[in-house]
């Protein structure tokens, strides 16, 4: 029936629709907190600045993200300061500075970024951190499989086999245009 066709077709780009746009979310709207040294927050590490490039190395962190310093106000902050800035624990010029805790950090720029503590000589006991943002959430060309179709109460096999072609012909196109 012609009537049916329509539907059907009408059916399958709304879910062509849907499916992209998981598809999209997925890709764009994950972005995942990280509390700063876990447990221990941001402080002054007993066992030097190996704890924040040991906290650092176990992720993998891309814009979007956050990085949650979490400290006791008056005692620490959250400042970020350049290469040489960190290296030499220099806090007399910080580009950004926070002293409310929790401070909640948006890795908005891609490459590597640095941050100390101004407070007395916290940075030269470890208390320092860089990482280094990556600019997706997956690295270029990575092929990223669309999310499974949601399952519908419809179980005609037919009718899923045309919703499913649509589905997959619609993205193949959004492929081809992008
Ligand atoms: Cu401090």
């Amino acid at each position: 029936m012609a009537g049916d066709r329509a539907a059907t077709n009408l059916v399958g780009r709304v879910l062509a629709i849907v499916a992209v746009e998981i598809w999209l979310m997925s890709r764009s709207v994950v972005a995942t907190s990280y509390v700063v040294g876990g447990s221990s927050g941001w402080s002054t590490p007993a066992n030097g600045a190996s704890f924040y490039s040991s906290w650092e190395s176990a992720y993998t962190f891309h814009i979007g993200d956050v990085l949650v310093f979490n400290f006791i106000n008056g005692q620490h902050s959250v400042a970020v300061v350049s290469q040489s800035d960190y290296n030499n624990c220099n806090t007399a010029s910080p580009i950004e500075i926070f002293n409310n805790s929790p401070e909640d950090y948006t890795l908005n720029v891609t490459g590597p970024i640095y941050f100390i503590c101004t407070h007395d000589s916290h940075c030269s006991q470890g208390q320092k951190l860089s990482v280094t943002v990556s600019g997706t959430n997956a690295p270029p060309g990575t092929y990223i499989p669309p999310p499974p179709p949601p399952p519908y109460g419809y179980s005609g096999t037919g009718y899923l086999y045309t919703s499913g072609a649509v589905v997959f012909a619609s993205m193949a196109m959004y492929f081809l245009v992008m």
